[in-house]
């Protein structure tokens, strides 16, 4: 009996032993530019891209489409390892992240792009984009390249333009619906000012946040709103904190898949034919899910929250509103107002 209890003991030491190795051995990713050495050891070229949503959203579905092209097209040349959730930061960091070399690529809202390249704050502009259609146009037109050149400057390469959404208010104070119902309610905003002077100019009270802050600040009345696209509204289960939801469709805010442009700039050319076109093909899967995913996710929250669809007449009214906002940024500096009417031309001319 004694014999078999030692045994059974040194085994039990051993198996510790192998777990908590290989738990180390897993743990130790501190390394630069991908390059992993328990990855995959055929890969000349690995990626490892983060992103803030989770891993049912569009954003992630198009990572994991992303990832398939790229790895078949280079027959496992080229890795690509996702991870969502903000398990590698938020928007902002990730960029840095980019800027250092620490990260190879990210997919942040274009409202956390600002303090990086001010030009990106066009798409800040409240009601800016009537519909999908003069999305499309502007963000795949000669002034979504300009915008996604221009990233380069600050050591990011953008590649081409997902879909976050139109956005929409969740708060949990009262029904919404006009301007005068968010008077003195807390709401958080993306880190963006003219996102701050929009709900300021409504009588809200803005408070810029990250986005992995947002549910437990939402748990704890920290903040009593937010603003978000249906998806994500219904995915990170805002509904169960947050009683009323209203239609606003306030602001269009696109996704920008980007590199770090230090990483691109090494990769040889089949490779980076490769990675645009996998940028390409991921681009109208992503706003095709997107869309379908906006549309289907606000009948799921009519079961979860009281929701409040405008009228004209109502939408209208936001739309006064925050008019002061346009005033604001034409006379100022903090927004190339060159860029914002040329956009409102283009928009007008369709
Ligand atoms: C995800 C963010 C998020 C954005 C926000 O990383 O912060 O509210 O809408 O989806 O980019």
């Amino acid at each position: 009996m004694i014999k078999i209890k030692n045994i059974l003991h040194l085994l039990i030491i051993l198996l510790l032993f192998i777990i908590t190795g290989c738990t180390i051995n897993n743990n130790n990713k501190e390394y630069k530019n991908g390059q992993d050495p328990s990855n995959n050891i055929n890969a000349e070229y690995q990626i490892t891209c983060g992103i803030g949503l989770n891993e049912k959203s569009a954003a992630y579905k198009s990572l994991v489409k992303f990832k398939e092209i790229v790895e078949n097209k280079s027959n496992g040349k080229i890795t690509v390892d996702n991870y969502h959730s903000a398990e590698l930061g938020d928007d902002r960091e990730m960029m840095e992240s980019l800027q250092q070399g620490y990260l190879e690529m990210t997919v942040p809202s274009s409202a956390p792009i600002v303090p990086f390249v001010t030009d990106f704050s066009v798409f800040d502009m409240p009601f800016l984009f009537p519909d999908y259609e003069t999305v499309d146009y502007i963000l795949d037109g000669p002034i979504g390249q300009e915008l996604l050149n221009k990233l380069s400057d600050v050591g990011l390469k953008g590649l081409v333009y997902w879909e976050n959404g139109y956005r929409n208010l969740t708060n949990n104070i009262r029904p919404v619906n006009g301007p005068e119902d968010v008077k003195d309610i807390k709401i958080r905003t993306m880190e963006n000012a003219i996102h701050l002077t929009t709900w300021r100019e409504m009588g809200a009270r803005p408070t810029p946040m990250v986005f992995s802050e947002l549910y437990s600040a939402m748990q704890q009345k920290v903040v009593d709103a937010q603003e978000n696209p249906f998806s994500t509204i219904y995915l990170q289960k805002y509904y169960e904190v947050q009683k009323y939801l209203t239609d606003t469709r306030h602001v269009y805010t696109p996704f920008v898949l980007m590199m770090s442009q230090e990483y691109w700039d090494q990769l040889p050319n089949n490779y980076k034919k490769i990675i645009m076109e996998a940028a390409m093909e991921t681009r109208s899967y992503n706003r095709q899910l997107s869309r379908k995913m906006d549309a289907e996710y606000l009948e799921l929250l009519k079961d979860e929250m009281e929701v409040t669809i405008l009228n004209s007449l109502q939408r209208k009214r936001f739309k006064e509103a925050v008019k002061p906002v346009y005033d604001e940024y034409y006379n100022e500096n903090s927004i190339n107002s060159e860029i914002l009417r040329d956009v409102q031309d283009k928009i007008n001319s369709i």
